[in-house]
């Protein structure tokens, strides 16, 4: 099993097509292909889920379990309210990275506070569609130390 779970929260499927200067213009489509490229150098595979819906995330981390070494979540705004998504996370027992484009604690203070950070390995915010690889490459080491 070397397949990653990559994870997009709500409006993330506009990316590229508005607000270009807060969350630049790359699309998912795009950040989707940079991440299955990166896993091939890695020799990982992907799978990329994206969903407007709190319910379909947590379903879709449910059936991680056996399926995926790993999980890279942009969860959106879901980030700064959801408690459910937090416990999804955690009753997996999957190495999660938590991903945003933009620098979250440098923005409004309601955006500083994360449900998703205290059940990840770590958080890679404010560099962009650039994040997820580095979030791609963070996961690699820690899965790699895991099989040493
Ligand atoms: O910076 C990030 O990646 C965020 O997760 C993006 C969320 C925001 O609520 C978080 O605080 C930080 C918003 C995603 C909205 O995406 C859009 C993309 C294009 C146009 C409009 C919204």
């Amino acid at each position: 099993m070397s397949d990653i779970l990559v994870l997009n929260g709500p409006n993330l499927n506009l990316l590229g097509t508005r607000q270009p200067e807060v969350y630049g213009s790359t699309t998912l489509a795009m950040i989707e292909d940079a991440c299955r490229d990166r896993a091939q150098t890695l020799r990982y595979t992907v799978t990329c889920v994206q969903s407007n819906h709190e319910g379909e995330l947590i379903d879709a981390i449910h059936a991680a379990r056996g399926r995926h070494v790993g999980i890279i979540i942009n969860a959106g705004a879901y980030t700064h309210s959801s408690i459910a998504l937090m416990d999804a996370i955690a009753s997996v027992e999957i190495p999660t990275v938590e991903v945003h484009l933009s620098n979250i604690h440098a923005r409004e203070e309601f955006r500083h506070r994360s449900y998703i950070a205290p059940v990840s390995l770590g958080q890679i915010c404010g560099f962009g569609a650039t994040g997820y690889l580095l979030a791609m490459e963070a996961l690699a080491v820690h899965l790699s130390k895991g099989a040493a």
